[in-house]
């Protein structure tokens, strides 16, 4: 299969056109006419199967040549299975047991065969079921972290940093769907753009007369485009996360590339803001409240793993370039190096809140949306969870230098989802 020209895999040629991949053979059965293949993607870009055999399972993901969601029209290089697979070995390295296992990579085709994660299910849609899911908000905390910290000059020798951010820096179709989806689109009356309409107009257009917005917007994408402080998974919302009761995975890493920290940690936490404030169109079969409580404590709970797995680290894999320990510990001055990490946090938090809150206006102005808004039926309902969200989401973008705590939005989250503030 690997000197094909790539084609795309359908139900009934998947097992013909992998019957000679050894880990297929391995993990399904050695009769390939005995492996079962469905379709399950339902992501924007990619073809994503089950395959199901006598003596186990298996996911193919496979790249298409176009943007799912568009069609295409809008052409999409392959090679971001490439950034995928590389990711994902990176990220298994750095923070262990929390992706899925790759079995086999064919650059050609570009697909990956990984492992079939169950009783697992996107955290999406559990937290839109009114699910919640015990360890997955520590559990991303520390993925971010150790992720985050490991592939950084803070830890990583110059070199193979530099390496690294050269190979990754060539994926740039789909950084470009980020600056524009995510940082110009929603400021405008882009092409692609959709909202609620009419019920969010007049917030729409006040968002997009906003001054403020769209100069915090455009900074933040500078942040976005030239802070290469790390390799960041580019894409970690709430589909991209499987949950069990025991277990968190990270999937879908094909954004990846070296960019700013509280890019991934902002816009994880703005999927939490998300659900909180789409519980309200999530309730015909009771009340939200112990589910709202649960996102608001997830969300300080994810923080806060973040933030002490990332000063333990600090202080024990600190072996980079940069804060180096010849400077502060090794000449008694261990103050000095908590000084420096104080600063760093700091900015990583004030770059979380302005990319959170870009990331909930892309996701209700913009083309790609989440199912918590969508599958609300009643539009007007809709729109008010919307709204809600779209005014928190400015309030961190504009004013993240400002904010002290997440107590602090917490408390103004609250507020909003109350209408005692509008
Ligand atoms: C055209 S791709 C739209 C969105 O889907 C992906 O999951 C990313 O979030 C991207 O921005
Ligand atoms: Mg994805």
């Amino acid at each position: 299969m690997q000197d094909r020209p790539f084609e795309a895999l359908s139900v009934d040629t998947l097992a013909v056109r992998l019957a000679d991949v050894a880990a297929m053979r391995d993990t399904l059965g050695e009769d390939p006419t005995a492996w079962r293949a469905r379709e399950v993607g339902d992501g924007n870009l990619n073809l994503v199967f089950i395959v199901e055999g006598p003596r186990g399972t298996v996911v193919v993901k496979q790249a298409l040549p176009y943007v799912r969601l568009v069609g295409d029209s809008w052409p999409l290089p392959l090679k971001r299975s490439f950034f995928e697979y590389h990711a994902l070995t990176r990220q298994a390295a750095r923070a262990p047991g929390r992706v899925p296992e790759i079995f086999h990579f064919d650059e050609a085709q570009a697909l990956i065969v990984m492992e079939f994660l169950s009783p697992h299910i996107i955290l999406r849609k559990a937290l839109i079921e009114g699910r919640q899911p015990p360890r997955m908000a520590r559990d991303l905390g520390l993925f971010m972290a150790r992720t985050l910290f490991r592939g950084s000059d803070l830890c990583m020798p110059a070199g193979a940093r530099k390496a690294d951010l050269a190979l990754f820096s060539d994926n740039v179709e789909l950084c470009d769907i980020t600056e524009n989806l995510v940082f110009s689109d929603p400021y405008f009356d882009a092409p692609m753009n959709r909202h609620t309409s009419p019920q969010l107009d007049p917030l729409v257009a006040e968002l997009r007369a906003d001054r403020d917005l769209k100069v915090e917007a455009q900074r933040l994408k500078h942040r976005f485009a030239a802070g290469a402080e790390t390799l960041v998974h580019g894409d970690l919302h709430t589909g991209s996360v499987m949950v069990s009761e025991g277990d968190t995975r990270v999937i879908d890493p094909e954004f990846a590339f070296y960019g700013p920290m509280g890019f991934d940690v902002g816009m994880l936490l703005a999927n939490f803001w998300m659900a909180y404030f789409s519980q309200r169109g999530h309730e015909s079969a009771g009340a939200r409240d112990t589910m709202r409580a649960f996102l608001l404590a997830a969300i300080e709970t994810c923080w806060e793993a973040f933030r002490a797995e990332f000063t333990l680290l600090w202080r024990t894999e600190r072996t980079g370039m940069l804060y180096q320990h010849s400077l502060f510990e090794d000449q008694g001055d261990a103050l000095g190096a908590q000084q420096a990490l104080h600063h760093f946090m700091h900015d990583v938090w004030t770059d979380m809140l302005g990319f959170g809150g870009i990331e909930i206006h892309r996701r209700i102005l913009g083309l790609a949306h989440n199912a918590e808004f969508e599958e609300i039926e009643d539009l007007d309902m809709r729109a008010a969870c919307e709204a809600r969200a779209l005014k928190f989401g400015r309030h961190l973008a504009v004013n993240r230098r400002a904010i002290q705590s997440l107590a602090e939005i917490g408390a103004l989250a609250e507020m909003l989802d109350q209408g005692e503030v509008s």
